[in-house]
């Protein structure tokens, strides 16, 4: 059979999740709390039908049978993450054997079945006590989380050498400080910048923690979402407000993890509104000495802008959408349910970017995926016919494969995600599994990408 498009050999298919988002058991094991058990306990109305993280798709018990149907899937690679509160619970001192136990197993079943695990440190779970310390505006939680890497890279990096410090790091900023989506639900740009820069530190003195240890084939990097921010047309305004859109969201992130240093630009708009971190001396050092070695792209949805229609209210908080406004593109194409533009060509023009700006960094896509409602519409002989799914990840792997073929250093796929699992406020709400899971009983069934998955992994192409 010729395949249309074939990936080059050794591409790494799977998927993503994350620790809260899957393993349940979130009061056993001698876990510790993270803000979203806390935030649960607070204020449960904020979660889709009041759905808290505490038994989620029960991976801590069931990850044989998950790791068995990995691999019926065509699985060669997976991408987790430890929750910092179940390995070190109130997230300073003494190491859970517990938890240990529990990480060690999971990762030497997926390597009994061929699955490369690669490892997340941060997946938006900071331990409670951190929070309470003043989680990341807090620098004694940065050095905090050095000593947590460097805990984990000591205990599982004799079988693990991909590993990825924070998973899309810009988005607890954006949830907890800017638009009240995560814990703490604080609305304050300055202490948000502060919030992201202590993230890129603690990224840094992970990297730099990370090149003594001496990981065989090891590699670090970190998982970004990033989102093309499109002009609505090429009027100046316009470019300069996607302009400005790309600097808040993509390379307030992008630029020190692989260049090693802030866009001026954003350095003096922060200035210009009394808006900029505190820093200490020897930062840009370590920033410019620790980049990352690979790069994770989350990418579901692009970010359309334009010129603002309206002043900014001068008595409102500063805010990044002071410099532009959303723009809906009539004809877009829509995900309903999860009320994002599906735009598939942004997964090339991303790589391109990479490519072209940021020194072919070696990359893949570590997360990507299409959240639905009510799946059980689709449910016909037992199975869910998610032919949307297939068409969304086909038409993405298309473009990932015309990337590849013009040399970007593209080297895998990752779905978001092997099963469904609970997202943060919107709990079970929109489904994105390959299979799904009847949240009652935990039972896992494998809806129709699955098989198509499984063909395409194998035949490593379509
Ligand atoms: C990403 C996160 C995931 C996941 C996914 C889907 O931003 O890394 O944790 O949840 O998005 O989004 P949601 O769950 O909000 O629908």
């Amino acid at each position: 059979m010729t395949l249309q498009y074939k990936f080059p050999e050794g591409f790494w298919w799977g998927s993503a999740t994350s620790a809260t988002q899957i393993e349940g058991a979130a009061n056993e094991g001698g876990k510790g709390k993270n803000i979203w058990d806390h935030w649960y306990e607070k204020e449960s109305n904020r979660f889709f039908e009041n759905v808290g993280p505490e038994s989620t798709s029960d991976f801590y018990h069931r990850y044989k049978e998950d790791v068995q149907l990995m691999k019926q899937i065509g699985h060669n690679t997976f991408r987790m993450s430890i929750s910092w509160a179940r390995l070190i619970p109130g997230g300073r001192g003494a190491v859970n054997q517990e938890a240990v136990t529990f990480y060690n197993n999971v990762i030497n079943e997926l390597l009994a079945n061929d699955i490369e695990p690669f490892v997340n440190l941060f997946h938006f779970d900071m331990p409670l006590e951190l929070q309470q310390e003043g989680g990341w505006e807090s620098r004694a939680v940065v050095d905090a989380y050095a000593e947590y890497a460097k805990v984990a890279f000591g205990l599982f990096g004799d079988r693990v050498s991909k590993w990825f410090t924070f998973n899309e790091p810009i988005v607890p900023v954006e949830g907890g400080y800017l638009y009240d989506f995560h814990y703490p639900n604080i609305v304050d740009a300055r202490r948000a910048a502060q919030v992201a820069y202590h993230t890129m530190i603690a990224h840094a003195k992970a990297v730099e923690a990370f090149r003594t240890f001496n990981i065989q084939d090891g590699k670090i990097g970190i998982i970004l979402n990033l989102t093309p921010s499109y002009p609505r047309s090429q009027n100046p305004a316009d470019l300069k407000a996607s302009r400005i859109a790309d600097l808040f969201f993509n390379r307030s992130f992008l630029d020190p993890a692989v260049l090693g240093a802030y866009p001026q630009e954003l350095i003096n708009i922060l200035r210009e509104h009394g808006q900029l971190p505190t820093t200490e001396k020897g930062d840009s050092d370590l920033l410019k000495e620790n980049t990352a070695d690979i790069l994770g792209v989350n990418y579901y949805q692009p970010r359309r802008v334009k010129a603002k229609d309206h002043l900014p209210n001068p008595y409102g908080p500063f805010m990044p959408d002071w410099f532009f406004d959303n723009y809906e593109m009539p004809g877009r194409k829509m995900n309903p349910y999860r009320g994002w533009e599906i735009y598939e060509k942004g997964i090339y023009d991303i790589m391109i970017n990479l490519k072209e700006n940021y020194g072919n960094i070696e990359s893949f896509i570590s997360e990507n995926g299409m959240g639905v409602q009510d799946e059980e519409r689709f449910l016909e002989d037992g199975e869910i016919q998610d032919d949307y799914r297939i068409d969304f990840i086909r038409e993405h792997l298309k473009w990932l494969h015309q990337a590849i073929e013009e040399g970007c250093n593209a080297k895998g796929y990752h779905l978001w995600t092997f099963m469904d699992n609970w997202s943060w406020m919107n709990a079970y709400k929109n489904r994105y599994g390959f299979f799904s899971v009847d949240i009652k009983t935990k039972e896992r069934t494998p809806k129709k990408s699955a098989h198509w998955i499984k063909r395409v992994s194998e035949d490593n192409g379509f």
